[in-house]
C-alpha cells in the first residue's frame, strides 16, 4: 500500500467507519436449508449448466482481494481480504451466450434474496465467489459458506449464502433493490442508494396534510421544514425521507423504517421510535428530549454531524430514552457522545 493513501480519501461521502474488528450482520441472519449439502448452480443464458460442490470450487484457481465495505446504511469497513473464485472463471467454463447481458447471484434464503449486475461491469471488477475472509472460512451470519463480493459497489451487491448464478438477456431486479428501491447502480462515490421517491410531490403534499402515513410505502418522501406535530406514522416505509427542520413533536414512528431518514434540525421532542428501524439516519441538531427510542435499530445513525467546520449535536438530555443496548452498536465517536448527553 502506498504512503499516501489517506484513510479519509477512502471514504466515501456520507459514510463512517465502524470501531476496528467490528463488522456487523445486516439483512438476512441465516441461510436455509442448512443441512443439505452447499452447491453452486451456474443457470440461464450459457452454454452448459454447472453444479458445483464447495470441494469443486476449492480446486478451481484461487484468487485473492482486500477491499473496502460500504454500507448503504452508512458504515464502512477497510482492507478485508476475501478469497475464492473469480466470477469469470466459473463463466469461462459455463460459457456465456450472445444475449447474456446481466447476471443475478441468488441465495439459499427463505426469501430467494438476490442482486444482479451487468455481467461485463461484473467481470471487470474481478467479482469474486469467496470462501474465505481474513485467512478464515466465512462465517454463516456474513454468508459463509459462499457469497459474491462485489467491488466498488455498495454492499448489497454482495449476496450471501450464493447458490445459484443465473445469466440473463434483461435485467431482473433484486430483493432490496425492488423491495426497498435500494438504486441498482449502488456507486457509494456518488451514493446511489435510492431510486426515484416511490410517491410524486403533488401527492407528497396531500399526504403531509393529512398527518397520518400508518402503514405507506413513502420512499424518499421531501417533508422538509413541514409542520407534522402528532404525526402518525406507524408501521410505514420512510427509507430516505427528508424532515430537515420539520416539527415532529409527538410523532409516532413505532415500527417504521426510517433507514436513512434526514432529521437533521428536526423537532421529534416527545416522538416515538419504539422499535423503529433508524439505521443510517441522521439526527445531527435534533431536538430528542423526551423521545423513545427503546427497541431501535440504530447502526449507522448519527446525532452530531460536523457541517463547514461547525459541529452540529442532537439536544439529549435525561427525558430522551435510547437504552445503552440500543445505543451499543453506534459508531465509535457518536457513541460517546449519546452517553456523555445521557451522563453514562
Ligand atoms: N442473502 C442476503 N444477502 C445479502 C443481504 C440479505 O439480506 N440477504 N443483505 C445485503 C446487505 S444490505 C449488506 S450491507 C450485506 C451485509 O453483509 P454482512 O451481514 O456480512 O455484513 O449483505 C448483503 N447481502
Ligand atoms: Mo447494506
Amino acid at each position: 500500500m502506498t504512503g499516501n493513501s489517506l484513510e479519509s480519501n477512502r471514504i466515501p461521502p456520507g459514510q463512517q467507519l465502524v470501531a476496528p474488528g467490528k463488522w456487523p450482520v445486516i439483512g438476512e441472519r441465516e441461510p436455509a436449508n442448512t443441512t443439505d449439502p452447499w452447491t453452486l448452480n451456474v443457470t440461464g443464458a450459457i452454454a452448459k449448466p454447472l453444479s458445483f460442490s464447495l470441494a469443486e470450487l476449492s480446486t478451481l484457481p484461487q484468487t485473492s482481494a482486500t477491499l473496502d465495505i460500504h454500507c448503504v446504511t452508512r458504515w464502512s469497513k477497510l482492507d478485508v481480504t476475501f478469497s475464492g473464485v473469480l466470477l469469470e472463471e466459473i463463466l469461462n467454463r459455463a460459457g456465456v451466450a450472445q444475449n447474456g447481458n446481466f447476471v443475478s447471484f441468488v441465495a439459499r434464503s427463505v426469501r430467494r434474496h438476490s442482486t444482479s449486475l451487468r455481467i461485463d461491469h461484473a467481470i471487470k471488477q474481478n467479482t469474486l465467489i469467496a470462501l474465505n475472509v481474513d485467512g478464515a472460512p466465512l462465517d454463516s451470519g456474513h454468508g459463509g459458506p459462499i457469497r459474491n463480493i462485489v467491488h466498488g459497489k455498495y454492499f448489497y451487491k454482495s449476496v450471501k449464502w450464493l447458490e445459484q448464478i443465473e445469466v440473463l438477456e434483461h435485467d431482473r431486479l433484486g430483493y432490496w433493490e425492488s423491495d426497498s428501491g435500494y438504486h441498482n447502480e449502488a456507486d457509494p462515490w456518488t451514493e446511489q442508494r435510492y431510486m426515484v421517491p416511490s410517491i410524486d410531490r403533488r401527492e407528497s403534499i396531500k399526504l403531509i396534510e393529512t398527518r397520518d402515513f400508518s402503514n405507506r410505502d413513502l420512499r424518499s418522501i421531501d417533508a422538509t421544514e413541514r409542520d407534522l406535530h402528532g404525526l402518525i406514522a406507524t408501521g410505514a416505509s420512510l427509507r430516505d425521507a427528508k424532515f430537515i427542520r420539520a416539527n415532529l413533536t409527538g410523532a409516532n414512528f413505532c415500527n417504521a423504517n426510517l433507514s436513512n431518514a434526514h432529521f437533521h434540525n428536526a423537532n421529534l421532542r416527545g416522538a416515538s421510535f419504539l422499535n423503529a428501524d433508524v439505521e443510517g439516519a441522521d439526527f445531527s441538531g435534533a431536538d430528542l428530549r423526551e423521545t423513545d427510542f427503546t427497541g431501535c435499530s440504530v447502526i449507522g445513525a448519527s446525532f452530531f454531524s460536523v457541517v463547514d467546520g461547525q459541529q452540529v449535536c442532537a439536544t439529549i438530555d435525561s427525558t430522551t430514552t435510547l437504552p445503552p443496548e440500543v445505543a451499543r452498536p453506534l459508531f465509535p465517536e457518536q457513541l460517546k457522545f449519546v452517553n456523555q448527553k445521557l451522563g453514562r
